[in-house]
């Protein structure tokens, strides 16, 4: 029998540079289609919510369907002014490093919603264990300061970190956020391990892990949906596919034959696919999942879609890889824009209160960079001292960190 060579399968976005993209392949379900079970469903029927995509937003910005959650005007509004906050954090801190203020910034411009959202839909003392792309889960809320999070950006005398870890990559037990490790995808690890010690302990309080779509490609993600599966732990498992890790596309993470939500089906886990640009519904599934967690009926994946409207990191330049103009063209929009319409369509907003918000917003970002930069910038060298190099790690330090220490004062 006569056989053609054999060749392998290399998935190719559809759009680049002077291509426009076709984004048939999202499959977006309309708003209000899909089915909301109830918290103690069996994972094994969560199969079609993992291949659908759960909407709360029509294009008219009216909230349908059995996703409605159930959150008063107030909320929202802070909800938006929380987005609002984030974009303009993110548009200061890509300027400060292009000034050389800052070495390095991850923006999240686009997927604002997500990190937002869920922060107001969980308990305090919850935990997440986030990626560099989830600043909206700080600045929800306001356990941080904005001029906090900008000394650790500036690696300042401020710097609660002292410097020892790259910018964006902050640490924060009190505010529920667990350090954030470069080393993608271990996150999702701890997270379950954190939850299951939070069962084993006895308490109440849910850990949420976070990956994207590219990190789910390494061991770390299946160990995680393996033990949290087995042992029902607590645990929301988020993945962000924002379409992207840095230049390849999610197809190459495994996103073409089958949805990342399906992961989850296939490990015993209910799962859910959601717009992850409708604040609504990000808030309705954050929550279905956290009541499932808190009620013991153990872990929820959602498969969050989305898009990086940004750079990856002030290192890369997406222009070479991808249509310039493909967020213009991304079917799920612009998340601020969406939560905006609904608010200006219930009555509870307005063109020119948005407007004024804004501005506002803009000078408080601006205040907390004054602030912060009394402390010192990369540009003025007023870094944390170099014995502070040596403090934390050991209780009592030992003779050669002594050694060295000493040795380092005579430079
Ligand atoms: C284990 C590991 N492998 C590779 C990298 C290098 N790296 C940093 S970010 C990134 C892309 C991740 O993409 P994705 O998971 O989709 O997250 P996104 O940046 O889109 O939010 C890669 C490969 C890393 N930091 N850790
Ligand atoms: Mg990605």
């Amino acid at each position: 029998m006569k056989t053609s060579p054999l060749h392998l399968n290399v998935p190719e976005p559809t759009g680049r540079p002077g291509r426009a993209t076709d984004f048939s392949y999202l499959h977006v379900s309309p708003a209000g289609a899909v089915r909301r079970p109830p918290i103690d469903v069996s994972p094994a029927d969560t199969g079609d919510l993992a291949n659908a995509m759960v909407r709360v937003l029509d294009e008219q910005g009216s909230p349908v369907g059995p996703w409605v959650p159930t959150i008063d005007a107030d909320r929202l509004r802070l909800g938006l002014l929380a987005m609002l906050r984030t974009r303009a954090f993110d548009a200061r801190m890509l300027i400060a490093q292009r000034q050389k203020k800052i070495s390095f910034y991850m923006q999240s411009l686009g997927e604002e919603a997500i990190a937002t959202a869920h922060s107001l839909a969980l308990e305090p003392g919850d935990m997440c264990f986030p990626t560099y792309r989830q600043q909206g889960l700080l600045l929800a809320r306001d356990d941080i300061s904005m001029s906090e999070l900008m000394c650790q950006l500036m690696s300042n005398e401020h710097d609660p970190l002292k410097g020892r870890q790259l910018p964006v990559m902050y640490s924060y037990k009190r505010a529920g956020f667990f350090s954030i490790s470069g080393n993608l995808a271990t996150q999702f690890i701890q997270a379950v391990g954190w939850g299951m010690a939070s069962a084993i302990r006895g308490d109440s309080r849910i850990a949420s892990a976070w990956i994207g779509d590219g990190a789910t490609a390494e061991a770390d993600f299946h160990t995680a949906l393996t033990f949290a599966q087995v042992y029902r732990a607590p645990v929301i498992l988020n993945v962000v596919n924002n379409q992207w890790a840095i230049s390849t596309f999610q197809a190459i993470a495994g996103g073409e034959a089958s949805t990342f939500a399906a992961r989850g089906i296939g490990c015993g886990i209910a799962s859910l696919r959601v717009d992850g640009n409708d604040f609504l519904a990000v808030y309705a599934a954050s929550r279905w999942a956290a009541e499932r967690a808190r009620a013991n009926l153990g872990p929820t994946l959602i498969e969050w879609i989305t898009y990086r409207a940004g750079a990856h990191s002030t290192s890369d330049d997406p222009t070479r890889y991808r249509p310039a103009d493909d967020w213009q063209h991304f079917p799920l929009g612009d998340p601020i824009a969406r939560l905006k319409q609904h608010l200006i369509r219930i009555g509870a907003w307005s063109e020119a209160e948005h407007e004024k918000a804004r501005a506002e917003i803009e000078g408080q970002v601006v205040e907390a960079q004054r602030e912060a930069e009394r402390y010192g910038t990369l540009l003025d060298g007023r870094i944390p001292p170099l014995a502070s190099m040596f403090e934390d790690v050991f209780k009592e330090m030992p003779w050669h960190l002594r050694e060295q220490l000493r040795q380092a004062a005579e430079q």
